[in-house]
């Protein structure tokens, strides 16, 4: 494997030149010193890199306040988990908090590295890691939040999804073989029937298949979004039973990781080897990679239902349970909010928690007869069951409060936005507005209704904080990428134009006509 990627590296960037130096996985050994001797005098390659490969991001933002992104699979947790989270961003004061991903994951701010190695000892005891959650590892795995709820799914996908992170990274321990990947990588799998995962942005996706009545997985390949780049994901033209999940997704990672280009790392990901390789050879890499053969994929999927946002109370396939999800804005929680959180989740349902992908909340295993009093908690009044139709579907990134690549401020502004336009006007149904504050796409501006993609314009011979306008995004069946439809518009000239979208394309009225 080194051979094979030290003979490509010819001209190798920055990244791979020190990644060639030292595995970043290697800082796990040193959290100690790094606590010892504090973020200012650290090896800065170790402090602003490196550390990602645990989880632990420098934000140049913050200095000195560190992110630290956990893995979730499948978006599952439980209260003794959340607690332990609570704790760590509670010692943190106004600087801690947590923000839910648009994987289905959890980060926590305000972290100071002298506490690094007592909060990893912590996470250990209360069986969660972080470990390659960030650079050029596989991010959080994600699944249907309601995944074993679903009185309508195909295949509860948590245990699979659980054996394929446990594959790439040890079991939690941190796994060398997939930590010098080319670049990021995601990998989603579903067992549902509306795609919650956003199969078609990731770079693995497993989406429900018949093959000759046994059930299992079509799989498509190589689905990312970047500054340079979107590119929604294609057929790999394989079948797999769901005892093959895990091996397919080794023999991915491992043709990816030993043949991916690396000189150029804005032409890094897998799609850009499928594209110099064609799909015929690179499925015939990978099935040489497995040993074994490859089914050709079922002539369709199961995909054929709407996108869900799970908002709102619903009864499970277990008989006299129901799902509550609760909507959290922009994502954010804090360290009361967790701990409340928490306390419902163990004395209303069985202690569990789901995250969602639209950065919102579920709390399971709720019995009808607990239901009344569950749905009467105060909290409910910040985390709604029923928010209004445009607060509802609005998912935003973190933008530049904390991320250094941010170009606009984006979930204050986001929120506070969308508040104003739900005053003015009445809908009919939600509108999924995403914000992302840079080329990016973290927010997925092109999964959206309307998609808002940060970027820098001119205003009144300033330079100020602008947008890009996307539109066209369809998710769940036949999910397709949206597009750029209007460039350079300045946030403070953004209110009427946004308006005039919602009226024009999505029934929305403006609410001095319909109150005449
Ligand atoms: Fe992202 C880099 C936040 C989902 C594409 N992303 C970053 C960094 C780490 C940049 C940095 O170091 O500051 C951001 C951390 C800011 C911070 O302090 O929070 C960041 N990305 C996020 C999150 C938190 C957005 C959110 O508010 O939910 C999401 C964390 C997911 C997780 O739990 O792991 C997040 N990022 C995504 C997604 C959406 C998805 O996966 O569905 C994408 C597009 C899909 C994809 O990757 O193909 C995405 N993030 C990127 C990219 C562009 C990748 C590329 O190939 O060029 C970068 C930049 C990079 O990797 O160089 C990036
Ligand atoms: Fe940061 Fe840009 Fe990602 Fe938003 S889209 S979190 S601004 S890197």
């Amino acid at each position: 494997m080194t051979s094979v990627i030290s003979n490509q590296s010819s001209s190798k960037n920055k990244f791979e030149k020190f990644k060639a130096e030292k595995d970043g996985l290697m800082v796990k050994n040193e959290l100690d010193r790094f606590a010892q001797v504090g973020w200012e005098a650290m090896d800065e390659t170790d402090r602003d890199h490196r550390l990602k490969w645990v989880g632990v991001f420098f934000r140049p933002v913050t200095p000195g306040k560190f992110m630290l992104r956990m893995r979730m699979p499948s978006g599952v947790l439980n209260s003794h988990q959340m607690r332990v989270l609570a704790e760590i961003v509670q010692r943190y004061g106004e600087d801690g908090n947590a923000d839910i991903t648009t994987r289905q994951n959890l980060q926590l701010r305000g972290i100071r590295i002298e506490d690094i190695p007592d909060i990893f000892d912590r996470l250990k005891a209360a069986d969660m890691t972080s470990v390659q959650s960030g650079m050029d590892n596989v991010r959080n795995i994600t699944a249907s939040p309601i995944a074993g709820l679903d009185a309508d799914e195909l295949i509860d996908a948590r245990e699979l999804v659980q054996q394929v992170q446990d594959m790439i990274t040890n079991s939690g321990e941190g796994n060398p073989e997939f930590t010098n990947l080319p670049r990021k990588f995601n990998i989603a799998i579903e067992g549902g029937r509306d795609n919650s995962v956003h199969a078609e942005i990731n770079d693995i996706a497993f989406v429900p298949a018949f093959k000759d009545e046994v059930l299992g997985f079509n799989v498509l390949v190589g689905g990312f979004f970047s500054a340079k780049r979107c590119a929604a994901a294609i057929p790999l033209n394989a079948w797999v039973s769901p005892e093959e999940v895990v091996a397919l997704c080794r023999a991915i990672l491992e043709v990816y990781r030993d043949h991916g280009l690396r000189a150029n790392r804005q032409k890094a990901r897998l799609m850009w080897l499928i594209d110099e390789w064609g799909m015929d050879k690179f499925r015939a890499a990978v099935v040489e990679q497995m040993g074994c053969t490859l089914q050709p994929a079922a002539p369709e999927d199961e995909i054929d239902w709407d996108k869900r946002d799970h908002i709102g109370v619903y009864p499970q396939k277990q008989a006299g349970l129901n799902y509550v999800g609760l909507h959290v804005p922009i994502g954010r929680l804090y360290a009361p909010d967790m701990f409340e959180i928490a306390r419902l989740a163990e004395v209303y349902g069985n202690g569990e928690i789901r995250l969602t992908v639209e950065q919102n909340l579920i709390i399971p295993n709720i019995p009808d007869s607990r239901l009344d009093a569950f749905l009467q908690e105060p909290i409910l009044e910040k985390f709604s069951i029923a928010p209004t139709p445009l607060v509802r579907s609005l998912v935003s990134c973190t933008g530049s409060q904390f991320c250094n690549f941010a170009l606009i401020e984006t979930k204050n502004r986001a929120l506070s936005l969308i508040k104003e336009l739900e005053a003015e006007l009445e809908l009919s149904r939600p509108i999924r507005v995403h914000w992302t504050g840079c080329p990016n796409s973290c927010g997925q501006p092109q999964v959206a209704d309307i998609g808002l993609m940060g970027t820098k314009v001119r205003k009144d011979g300033k330079a100020a904080e602008g947008v890009d306008i996307y539109m066209g995004g369809k998710v769940g069946k036949d999910a397709v990428l949206g597009s750029c439809v209007q460039k350079g518009i300045a946030c403070d000239d953004l209110k009427p134009v946004l308006r005039e979208l919602m009226i024009a394309h999505f029934d929305a009225k403006p609410k001095e006509e319909t109150m005449v």
